[in-house]
C-alpha cells in the first residue's frame, strides 16, 4: 500500500515467539563497537561459537571451576579478577548491559515504525520479552527506570511499543498494564516526551505537545537562555524533535494508530481536546513541575505565535539551521550520535528530510544496533552505545590499586586494555567545532567510544590515570606518546567553572536559572552543566598523577586549577558531612569521590573537619552487617535512603574506599565492610546483581553491571595495600 504521503507503509509485521535460542546469540566488538548477533544458520554458529562472555552475559552457564576460598582481601581481589577476565572483550575492553531507563526502547520502536524499518523476527521477540518481564511486577505497568513506580510515561509508552511490534491487546498483560495505564487517567496526562513520540506516531494530535520551535536556534549567542548553553543531552534532543515539531510530521494513518487511539485513552479518541491538555499530567510523572513563565511562554507560542505570527521564510530558515545542525551531528558521529534518545530521532528527521532511500538513513538505521543489549529477559535498549572506555579504565585503576600490575598474571590482560584505551583516544577537534557549539576534545576520551566521540571531564581523566600508570609501570609498552598526553592535559584543563568545580561534557554556559525553561517535567537539573563532585575529583586526581610525572608542563596552571577545585570540593559539602551525588547512588558514592579529592591534597580523619564529616557521616550509615546500602530514592529527594533489600556491595566498596583514603583511625570499621564484601563473593569469584547503582538526572537510573566487580576489587585491593594482607574471613 502507499500512503497518503507517499511512503510505502507495508512493511512485514515481525513473527513474535515466545522466545529465541540463546545458543545463537554473540556479541561482536569491532574496536569498540559492540553489537548484537544472531546465528540461525548451524554452520555459522558452529564457526563462531559461544564466548564465556557472550554466556555470561546471556544468563547460560559458564561451567567456570570453584576458586580456593579467600580469606584475605588479596585473595578476593585475584579470584574476582580471575573470573572478571574471562569478561574482557576481544579489544581489550570490558562492556556490559547498561539499561536502567525504561523510555528508550519505545523510542526507538516507533521510529523503526514509522521509517518502515523492519524488525527482525529475533529482535522483536526478545524486546517484547524484555518489556513484559520489567513490567511492575503488582500492577503491569512500567515506570521511568526498571525500578521506579509505575508512571503514563512508561506505562503509555512501553505499552505502545509491544502492541506495535505485534503484540496483541487482549494479551493477559496488555490488558493489566492498560487497565494501569486507565487508572492513571491515560495517555493525555503523558508528560512532554510521550506526547512527542504519540503524536508523530498519529495517536495524539499536534496540538497536545507543548512547543518545541526550532526557532531558538537562530538565536544570537549572546542570549542568555540560548540552546547552546544547555547541557548537551537538553539541547541535542531538543534539536531534532523541534524540526519534527516545526513539520508536525505525522505517520500515516495504519490500523495500528486506530488500535491505539482506542486502547491509549479512557475517553473516546474525538472527543479528546487536545490543546486544552498540553500541561495535563499524571502526579508521578510530574518531578520538575513546569514554571509560570514556562506555562506562560507555552501559552502564547501556542496561541498567539505558532497560529498568528509564525512566517514561513522563519520556519523555513529555522528548519534549514536545525536540520544542518543535525547534519553535523551525525557527521562528527558517524551516525553513532550522542545518546540513545536523538539517535533515534536523527534518523527520523534524515528519513523525512532526505528520504528512505537515503545514505544518512541506511547509516542511522545499521547503527540502532549500537545500542542493542541481550540479556537474560530478553533484548533492551542501552544508555549509551556502552560503557567501553569508563569500565576498562576503572578495572585497569582497581588492578593498580591492588599492587597487581606487575604480576605476570594480568600482563596480557592489562596490556589488551591498554591498547584500547589508546585506540579510542580522540585524536582530532569536530570539524566545524564552533559552528555546532562542541568543546575541544583533542587528546580526549568519552564514556563509549570513539564513534560517539563526546569527551567527558571525569572519562578523560579516568583514562589518563589508568594509560599513565600502565605506561609507567616496567613491562608495559608506552603506546601513547607525551605529545598525546599534553593533548589530552589541555583538554583537561579547558574544563574547570568559575566556581572552581567541573561539569561533564563541557563547561557550564548558562545561569541556574535555566531550570525554569525545563520543560521534560519527568527530570531535574538538567537544563544546564552543574559542577560535580565526582567530576571535579576525577580531573584533580588526573592533574595529580600527571604532574608527579610531568612536573614542568603548565604547571603554573595546574596548581591554581587544582586548589580551586579543592575548594569547590570543600563548599559542595553538606552540613552533615555528606557530599550529593549525581551519577552514582548517592552520597556513599559522592563521597568516595570528594574524600578522595581531599587525600589527593594530604587532608585526612586526622588534620582536615572536612575529611573528618565525611567519614562520620559516611561511618554512621554503615549498616549491622558491616555494609552499606542506598536507594535510588535518595537521589530524588536528595537525602540519605537504605535500600529495602539490605547491604549492596557496591555502596559497601564505595564507603570503604572513601575511608581507606581519608586514613579512617577505626580500622574494624573498615573490616567489617569489606568482610560483607568477601562474604557476597561467589565460588568461581564472581559478585552476583543487586540494587541499581546509577543515576542520571536525578530521577533516572542506570545500571553500572561492572561495578560490583570494579569496586569490590578496588576496596580490598586498597586495603591490602594499605594495611596488609591480613585474614578476613
Ligand atoms: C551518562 C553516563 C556516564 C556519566 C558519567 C561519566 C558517569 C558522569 O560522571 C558524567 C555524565 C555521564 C557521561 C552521563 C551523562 C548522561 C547519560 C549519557 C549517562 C547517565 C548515561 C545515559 C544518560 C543519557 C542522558 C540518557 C538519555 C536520556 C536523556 C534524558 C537524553
Amino acid at each position: 500500500t502507499i500512503s497518503c504521503n507517499g511512503h510505502r507503509t507495508e512493511v512485514r509485521k515481525p513473527i513474535l515467539s515466545e522466545r529465541t535460542d540463546y545458543t545463537r546469540w554473540r556479541l561482536l566488538d569491532e574496536r569498540g563497537r559492540q553489537t548484537w548477533h544472531y546465528l540461525e544458520d548451524d554452520e555459522d554458529a558452529k564457526e563462531w561459537p559461544q564466548s564465556t562472555a557472550d554466556k555470561y552475559f546471556l544468563g547460560l552457564p559458564l561451567d567456570l571451576p570453584d576458586l580456593p576460598p579467600a580469606r584475605t582481601p588479596l585473595e578476593s581481589v585475584k579470584n574476582g579478577l580471575e573470573f572478571f577476565e574471562h569478561l574482557q572483550l576481544p579489544p581489550g575492553n570490558w562492556g556490559c548491559e547498561y539499561g536502567g531507563p525504561m523510555f528508550l526502547l519505545p523510542g526507538l520502536v516507533t521510529t523503526w515504525t514509522v521509517t518502515n524499518t523492519p524488525i527482525p523476527d529475533h529482535i522483536a521477540t526478545e524486546i517484547k520479552n524484555y518489556l513484559f518481564a520489567r513490567a511492575h511486577p503488582e500492577d503491569g505497568g512500567w515506570g521511568l527506570h526498571i525500578e521506579g513506580e509505575s508512571t503514563v510515561f512508561g506505562t503509555a509508552m512501553n505499552y505502545t511499543a509491544l502492541r506495535l511490534l505485534g503484540v496483541d491487546a487482549e494479551e493477559e498483560h496488555m490488558v493489566k498494564a492498560r487497565g494501569t495505564l486507565h487508572k492513571m487517567g491515560g495517555a493525555k496526562y503523558a508528560p512532554h516526551w510521550a506526547k512527542f513520540w504519540l503524536s508523530l506516531l498519529g495517536v495524539c494530535q499536534w496540538d497536545i505537545v507543548n512547543p518545541v520551535p526550532p526557532e531558538l536556534w537562530l538565536l544570537p549567542d549572546w542570549v542568555p537562555f540560548a540552546p547552546w548553553r544547555w547541557w548537551i543531552h537538553m539541547r541535542q534532543v531538543f534539536l531534532p524533535m523541534s524540526y519534527v515539531w516545526s513539520k508536525r510530521w505525522t505517520y500515516p494513518e495504519t490500523p495500528i494508530v486506530h488500535a491505539l487511539r482506542e486502547e491509549l485513552f479512557v475517553e473516546p479518541y474525538y472527543s479528546i481536546s487536545w490543546g486544552s491538555n498540553r500541561n495535563s499530567i499524571y502526579e508521578k510523572d510530574n518531578y520538575h513541575k513546569k514554571t509560570w513563565l514556562l506555562r506562560t511562554l507555552f501559552w502564547l507560542i501556542a496561541n498567539v505565535y505558532y497560529p498568528y505570527i509564525r512566517p514561513n521564510w522563519l520556519v523555513k530558515r529555522a528548519e534549514d539551521w536545525a536540520y544542518k545542525l543535525i547534519q553535523l551531528e551525525d557527521k562528527n558521529t558517524d551516525f553513532s550520535n550522542l545518546g540513545p534518545v536523538n539517535g533515534p530521532m536523527n534518523f527520523l528527521c534524515c528519513y523525512i528530510q532526505e528520504g528512505p532511500g537515503a545514505y544518512s538513513v541506511q547509516r542511522h538505521r545499521e547503527r540502532m544496533a549500537d545500542f542493542m543489549w541481550v540479556k537474560p529477559e530478553g533484548m533492551l535498549m542501552n544508555g549509551t552505545n556502552g560503557v567501553q572506555c569508563w569500565d576498562t579504565s576503572f578495572t585497569i585503576q582497581a588492578v593498580t590499586d591492588a599492587g597487581l600490575t606487575q604480576d605476570p598474571k594480568y600482563k596480557k590482560m592489562l596490556t589488551k586494555a591498554l591498547e584500547f584505551l589508546e585506540d579510542q583516544q580522540m585524536r582530532e577537534n569536530v570539524d566545524d567545532q564552533a559552528m555546532c557549539y562542541r568543546q575541544q576534545r583533542k587528546g580526549a576520551w568519552g564514556f563509549s567510544n570513539k564513534d560517539q566521540g563526546y569527551a567527558v571531564s571525569d572519562c578523560i581523566s579516568e583514562a589518563l590515570k589508568a594509560v599513565l600508570v600502565l605506561q609507567r609501570t616496567p613491562g608495559f609498552p608506552t603506546l601513547i606518546e607525551d605529545q598525546r598526553i599534553f593533548d589530552a592535559i589541555d583538554t583537561l584543563l579547558t574544563y574547570q567553572n568559575s566556581s572552581g568545580g567541573c561539569a561533564s561534557y563541557e563547561p557550564t554556559r548558562g545561569s541556574e536559572k535555566m531550570e525554569w525553561l525545563n520543560a521534560a517535567e519527568v527530570f531535574g537539573r538538567i537544563m544546564i552543566e552543574y559542577d560535580y563532585p565526582e567530576c571535579t575529583t576525577a580531573v584533580v586526581t588526573a592533574l595529580s598523577l600527571f604532574s608527579k610525572y610531568y612536573p614542568e608542563y603548565r604547571a603554573t596552571e595546574i596548581k591554581p586549577f587544582k586548589d580551586r577545585a579543592i575548594a569547590y570540593i570543600r563548599r559542595a559539602q553538606f552540613p552533615d558531612g555528606s557530599w550529593y551525588g549525581s551519577w552514582g547512588i548517592c552520597f556513599t558514592y559522592a563521597g568516595m569521590f570528594a574524600l578522595e579529592s581531599l587525600a589527593s591534597i594530604g587532608e585526612s580523619y586526622e588534620n582536615s573537619e572536612h575529611v573528618r564529616k565525611g567519614c562520620d557521616f559516611l561511618v554512621s550509615k554503615q549498616r549491622a552487617d558491616g555494609g552499606w546500602s542506598e536507594s535510588y530514592k535518595g537521589c530524588e529527594q536528595s537525602v540519605y535512603i537504605e535500600h529495602p533489600s539490605g547491604s549492596q556491595v557496591v555502596m559497601t566498596a564505595w564507603a570503604c574506599i572513601g575511608l581507606i583514603e581519608s586514613n579512617y583511625p577505626d580500622r574494624a570499621v573498615i573490616e567489617r565492610g569489606l568482610k560483607l564484601i568477601m562474604s557476597r563473593q561467589q565460588k568461581n569469584g564472581e559478585w552476583l546483581q543487586e540494587a541499581i547503582e546509577g543515576v542520571f538526572n536525578k530521577s533516572c537510573m542506570i545500571s553500572y553491571p561492572n561495578y560490583k566487580f570494579i569496586f569490590p576489587i578496588k576496596a580490598l585491593g586498597m586495603f591490602a595495600t594499605k594495611y596488609g594482607d591480613i585474614k578476613l574471613l
